[in-house]
């Protein structure tokens, strides 16, 4: 099986880089190695330097291009990865998989491309790497896409993927096909394109294989949460962007197991607590307060006096649930203030998470974490079920309600049996048995 693997990246340390591809180059199951650029910039001139040696060390191709244009939103790591998924499907002789590692991971080793070329061995479309992580880290991937993907599809894989934004993962040429025919996939060139990877390749019924890396990711570290801001935007708007979205596939998705969590990575702090604290009083608009308006009192209220001295409070779980529905409902990410508000509200919630469980130690955070998901499968997946009860009353024609394990488990979201969202009309019920 020949295998490409690619490392997308825009400004990181060149010996970083360069130490990734010599690892990469080295490995038998590699035929090629492709780095997309996000620019010609110095970090692109130090590694075209070094590119002929390790050619010639390995005996492998390697190649070295500035990313395409390919989809519409705003240029960054969406089209970095997108055009390696058309490099990779035009590249003669043809190759079977495809590995994505960001460039800039200082733990990368051999040992993460031999993991998932034995899954892919197993025929599964799609392996994605998971890492054990920092409590205070990945506050993107839990409060916003696993909460997401909780509320919105409550019964299928997609809410149970661990790390549904990691960089790193196997497509299998199968799985690479269904992006390169997605719209939503090959648009997204922003920083969304982790989530539409993750939910294309739910919905089009893919396999899914999780591997646990206990080694951990170790990679460049960002400032204040200020730095995440961008992320936060485009990986919320990804979200938003398919909220309507029916998913009527149940794939096979394995999770290998996790192991003992690394010392470093149970004491290592992600974010600065005492900086990020300030974001909670800066760049405030009278156009805020009016959209906060939209919120519940309690939020509106608590988020309203964080403007005078530090507060958290507020923004328990439950209420940055109901937050989260009326950012569902009402975000506009071209408007500035949409997005600084976003941004406070998520940066008071990561706040609460980090006062309220962090404090207590990192099996007490990570199971905070976990509980929050499941608490919002648990709501909003009842739901749909009462939901679906109800319309089977109303209609004698439907008859009585499939068994739990066909339809209401196959159930598609919120959205489609119209379970109180508000995020648009009740559509008709819809009793198709999916295929497991
Ligand atoms: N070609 C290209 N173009 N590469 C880019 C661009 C771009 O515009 N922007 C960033 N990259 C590269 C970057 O050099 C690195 O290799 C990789 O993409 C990831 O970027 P990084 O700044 O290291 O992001 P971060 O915060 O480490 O996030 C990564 O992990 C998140 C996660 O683990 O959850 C990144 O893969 C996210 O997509 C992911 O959500
Ligand atoms: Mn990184």
């Amino acid at each position: 099986m020949a295998s490409l693997v690619c490392f997308p990246f825009k400004k990181e340390r060149i010996d970083v880089v360069l130490k990734n591809v010599r690892i990469a180059a080295k490995h038998s199951r590699v035929s090629v190695v492709l780095l997309v650029a996000a620019g010609k910039n110095e970090t692109y001139e130090g590694i075209a330097k070094e590119i002929p040696a390790i050619e010639q060390a390995n005996g492998k191709k390697i190649i070295l291009k500035v990313q395409e244009r390919v989809g519409s939103l705003r240029p960054g790591k969406g089209d970095g990865m997108n055009s390696a998924l058309k490099i990779f499907h035009d590249y003669r002789p043809k190759l079977q998989r495809l590995h994505f590692y960001d460039a800039d991971i200082e733990s990368f080793s051999p040992l993460w491309i031999s993991k998932a070329e034995d899954s892919a061995d197993l025929e599964y479309d799609l392996v994605r790497h998971y890492f054990p992580r920092s409590s205070t880290d990945a506050q993107i991937t839990w409060q916003v896409t696993r909460v997401g993907f909780s509320l919105l599809w409550p019964h299928k894989n997609i809410a149970h993927i661990q790390q549904p934004l990691g960089g790193e993962l196997l497509m299998s040429r199968r799985a690479v096909k269904v992006f390169l025919d997605s719209p939503e996939v090959m648009e997204r060139s922003d920083w969304g394109i982790d989530t539409m990877y993750t939910f294309a390749a739910v919905k089009s019924g893919l396999s899914i294989n999780e591997i646990y890396v206990p080694q951990g990711k170790l990679h460049a570290l960002y400032g204040g949460l200020r730095d995440l801001k961008t992320m936060l935007i485009e990986c919320f708007d990804a979200v938003q962007t398919i909220k309507k979205e029916i998913i009527d596939t149940n794939s096979v998705h394995h999770v290998q197991a996790g192991e003992a969590v690394p010392v470093e990575v149970r004491e290592k702090i992600g974010y600065d607590i005492e900086k990020s604290l300030e974001l909670l009083r800066e760049n405030w608009t009278t156009e805020q307060e009016t959209l906060l308006k939209l919120f519940p009192d309690r939020i509106a209220s608590g988020l309203m006096s964080a403007r005078n001295f530090p507060k958290w409070g507020f923004m328990d779980e439950a209420a940055w649930v109901n937050a989260y529905r009326v950012l569902l409902d009402n975000f506009d990410k071209d408007n500035e203030d949409w997005c600084e508000l976003l941004f406070k509200l998520w940066v008071s919630r990561v706040i609460h998470y980090t006062m309220r469980h962090v404090l207590r130690g990192y099996d007490a955070a990570l199971s905070e974490l976990n509980a929050m998901v499941r608490n919002v499968q648990l709501s909003s997946g009842k739901k749909v079920i009462q939901k679906r009860k109800e319309l089977v009353k109303s209609s004698p024609l439907i008859g009585e309600p499939p068994s739990p394990t066909t339809s209401y488990l196959s159930a598609t979201s919120e959205e489609q049996i119209g379970a109180g969202l508000g995020l648009g009309e009740t559509p008709p019920f819809h009793s198709s048995i999916p295929s497991v």
